[in-house]
């Protein structure tokens, strides 16, 4: 990682027709957060981007059942996603949407020049098509029995059961009304991906940043043979095909999602004035995503990008994460096996969720588990007896015995200071290698060092030593505040106020958490007192009943 380049950060945009869950958080948006908090802390011009994927046939049913406009339905749940985002404090420096007029027009030009350098055909292809609502019935608009497991009333773009993509669904019905399709013939481009085969395997095999064990298998599936992709729908919700021939037509969402990334970039750079192109091609660029998403990243994203001449540079970094299982069980909306971000942060702190979910994310595509027993364990256990109890001691006694001022030491304790830099150090690499959990664990067993020390040196039995520990433990906790910013942001905030140093945890520099004097003797500290409340075992009961079958 250079120390100087900007960086793109972007997270894997939701789409914009329901509730953020725990689920969304853990795979992409809180490592992306940490990530980028932690690049601004080192001084780096990090933007992270998203914005909500507005297109596509789900929206426009759930829009259409609601009785509302398909822009009135996502104009709701972008605000709404953007709120939730931010209270868990997941700083975005700008969150747009999908069906913005700067990526619709990015989008269309997009299409002319792959259309332009050979990268698209048309072919005929037979459809589902409602008489009745007088549509054509694309993936989730038909329902019907899977024809390798049996299962009935599946979408025809995937049983839910087995997981396959049944084309020829047995017993078709108009996901609206009900009544058998009809087959029509329908003109669709598609996006000759097979053509890229071996420049996405050359670029996937010379990126040194990508996971090894993703890069595997995502160069098994071009040596299986790529499909080309379809990228016509026939329905009235999406960015418009703009060709005359194509009216009436739109580009399936996923051809214009990956888009957004640039243009908002571009809208947010420009908005600026800056040179955005300029910036995205000099900047490191990352896409946070979930293991889901790898093949339209990590094949379709980078060829379409391929076809227009890498005008916007191919992604750096592809962190790619597991799943969030709740209690060991697969997150179901429908079973009511979830947690709704908004009920979780009306309940409890949001940085208990961040600090539970960066201690358990690992970098990898490992499934993790959100359990709530652990859940409270690692809250009362780490974060308040651990953390909550060193920053706390540490003030409070400083407030009791020294009125509220910082003491003048008889020395600098050598061996703390040094402890203090090796963890900076450490914690940094840790960080800036993706390595969320471990980098977490670092700082606990730093905290852990500080609580021994202490207790060990005991300044309310030894008087001589007393002010050294506590001029030592201050500075400590002012260390310890900016190492916790990415984590917990909040809470980071109320420990850089309990110290009175002005400004504002996120404005300072990582390198100035090594420093063991920046807080001087005789400075006085602010309002002191505990950071974080205890879960109680109650609590955690009530929220497990909450839960549906799993
Ligand atoms: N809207 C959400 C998903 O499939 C999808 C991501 C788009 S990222 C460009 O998880
Ligand atoms: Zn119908």
């Amino acid at each position: 990682m250079p120390d100087s380049k900007s960086a793109v950060i972007t997270s894997a945009l939701p789409y914009a027709n329901g509730e953020i869950h725990l689920g969304h958080i853990a795979s992409t948006y809180l490592p992306a957060d940490i990530f980028t908090r932690f690049l601004r802390l080192n001084g780096r011009k990090a933007y992270h981007i998203c914005a909500t994927d507005d297109f596509g046939t789900p929206i426009l049913i759930k829009a259409e059942k609601e009785k509302k406009s398909p822009e009135e339905y996502v104009a709701i749940w972008n605000r709404r996603d953007h709120e939730d985002f931010s209270s868990l404090g997941i700083s975005f420096d700008l969150f747009y949407k999908t069906s913005s007029i700067e990526n619709v027009e990015f989008v269309q030009r997009v299409f002319k020049q792959l259309q332009e350098n050979g990268h698209i055909y048309d072919q005929n292809v037979i459809q589902f098509y409602c008489t009745y609502d007088d549509k054509f019935l694309p993936d989730r608009y038909v329902i019907g029995k899977c024809p390798y497991c049996g299962a009935e009333n599946q979408y025809s773009d995937l049983c839910e059961k087995c997981g396959r993509v049944p084309d020829q669904i047995l017993d078709p019905k108009c996901a609206i009304c009900g009544r058998p399709p009809v087959k029509k013939e329908s003109k669709h481009y598609f996006f000759r991906l097979s053509g890229f085969s071996q420049q996405l395997k050359e670029w996937l095999s010379s990126n040194p940043h990508l996971q090894p064990e993703v890069k595997n298998y995502v160069i098994n599936w071009i040596n299986e043979g790529l499909q080309d992709w379809d990228i016509t729908r026939d329905l009235s919700w999406g960015v418009p095909i703009p060709l005359d021939e194509a009216r009436g037509k739109v580009f399936y969402g996923w051809f214009d999602n990956h888009l957004c990334y640039i243009s908002t970039l571009v809208k947010l750079v420009k908005d600026k004035g800056g040179d955005a192109k300029k910036f995205w091609n000099e900047s490191e660029v990352y896409h946070f995503i979930g293991k889901d998403i790898v093949y339209h990243h990590y094949l379709f994203l980078p060829a379409m990008r391929m076809g227009i001449n890498n005008e916007y540079k191919l992604p750096d970094y592809l962190p790619t994460r597991g799943h969030l299982m709740l209690q060991n069980q697969k997150i179901s909306k429908s079973r009511n096996w979830y947690i709704g971000l908004r009920d979780f942060t009306s309940a409890f702190n949001p940085d208990y969720l961040r600090f539970y979910i960066a201690s358990v994310v690992t970098y990898s595509q490992d499934d993790l588990n959100f359990d709530w027993d652990a859940f409270s364990e690692k809250i009362n256990n780490e974060l308040i007896a651990n953390i909550g109890n060193f920053v706390n001691r540490a003030l409070s006694f400083t407030q009791k015995t020294f009125g509220g001022r910082v003491p003048e030491p008889a020395n600098v304790d050598g061996a703390l200071a040094k402890e203090l830099a090796n963890t900076v150090d450490e914690v940094g690499y840790l960080l800036a290698s993706n390595q969320i959990d471990r980098a977490l664990k670092r700082i606990l067993k730093y905290s852990t060092y500080m609580n021994q020390y202490f207790q060990t040196n005991a300044p309310w039995a030894n008087k001589e030593t007393a002010n050294t520990t506590l001029y030592m433990s201050v500075n400590a906790v002012r260390s310890l505040a900016i190492m916790l910013e990415p984590f917990i942001p909040f809470s980071a905030e109320k420990i850089w106020n309990q110290l009175k140093l002005g400004g504002s945890v996120h404005e300072q520099s990582w390198q100035s958490a090594k420093d063991a004097k920046a807080v001087s003797p005789g400075r006085e500290l602010g309002k002191v007192e505990p950071i974080f409340r205890k879960i109680e075992a109650k609590e955690i009961e009530q929220w497990k009943n909450k839960l549906g079958k799993p």
